[in-house]
């Protein structure tokens, strides 16, 4: 059984592929739809997967799951799947609404890249609530690698100082910065990116920084709408899609890749540490489409 398999029964399983005619592409419109790919998508994939029919002669199910596979997947190849850790050290900036899993992500996101045998630090750059910075420390012991925290109301750009001073004193391969999900006011966002900005280039000023998006499957349309707004915001380098282990409604992240052209990193399964998994699109689009 594959990761994202809930989709199956939900998009393909009920469609009848007897004959491929009208009827069967506007039922496969409507299970895409249902998937939460988006209607923008939903019409344009079966609208592309009509002219292949045509053009390749396609008359079998299994031809016409490959054609619209392959349109899916060209949607979700926008860009590297992998983060950026090509220097020393590296940043990345985990921003996002609260509740979204930014916190939980950049845990297992920690543990991970250690067991890649990275030297790992976070930064505790939620600084609006002390329970924040706590949940951020109980993740960095879990995960076995360093904290840089402060006082809750210190300003975050002064904490992301202290950890890039921190990074490099202590030669650490990759910063992961925390956020506060108020940030999601735009003028807000914007001032504090770009100050959190300045002193990484300032401080760091080789360094590569990823600024990734944290985004609750289960949200489904709303999760476009964020995307859309922080991208306009906030200048994003990637996707983390969480909560994928509750919801059929992941389809959403075709919609953001394609309207957007920002790649999908790490899906997020659960709550523990291991729950996470680099996005692959070809094992996506093949539980979806079955
Ligand atoms: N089921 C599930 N729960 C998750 C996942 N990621 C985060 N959560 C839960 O979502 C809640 C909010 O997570 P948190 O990291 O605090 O969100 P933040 O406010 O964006 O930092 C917590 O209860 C997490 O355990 C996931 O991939 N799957
Ligand atoms: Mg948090």
């Amino acid at each position: 059984m594959g990761i994202f398999s809930k989709f199956k029964s939900a998009i393909l399983s009920s469609l009848s592929f007897d004959k491929i005619d009208e009827e069967l592409f506007e039922e496969l419109e409507e299970s895409l739809i249902l998937s939460d790919v988006g209607m923008a998508v939903a019409t344009e994939a079966v609208e592309e997967l009509r002219k292949r029919v045509r053009k390749e002669k396609i008359e079998t199910e299994e031809a016409l799951k490959a054609a619209l596979r392959d349109i899916l997947e060209g949607y979700l190849n926008v860009g590297d799947p992998a983060i950026d850790v090509s220097t020393k050290p590296s940043v990345v900036l985990f921003i996002g609404v609260n509740g979204v899993g930014k916190t939980t992500s950049i845990g297992k996101i920690a543990h991970r890249m250690k067991s890649e045998g990275k030297k790992v630090i976070l930064c505790a750059g939620d600084t609006f609530r002390a329970a924040a910075a706590d949940q951020l420390e109980i993740w960095s012991q879990r995960a076995g690698v360093d904290i840089v925290r402060q006082n809750e109301g210190t300003d975050p750009g002064a904490v992301l100082f202290d950890a890039l001073a921190a990074a490099k004193a202590r030669n650490c391969d990759v910063v992961l910065c925390d956020t506060a999900g108020r940030l999601h006011n735009k003028q807000n966002l914007m001032n504090e990116l770009a100050k959190m900005r300045k002193i990484i280039d300032r401080e760091v000023p080789d360094s590569v920084c990823e600024t990734l998006l944290v985004l609750d499957a289960t949200t489904g349309q709303n999760g476009l709408i964020q995307a859309r707004q922080f991208k306009e915001t906030a200048g994003l380098t990637g996707i983390i899609l969480t909560k994928l282990d509750g919801t059929a409604k992941g389809g959403i992240v075709v919609a953001i890749a394609q309207e957007l052209g920002v790649p999908v990193k790490f899906v997020g399964l659960g709550e523990g540490i291991e729950d996470l998994k680099p996005f692959d699109a070809k094992e996506f689009v093949a539980d979806m489409i079955g």
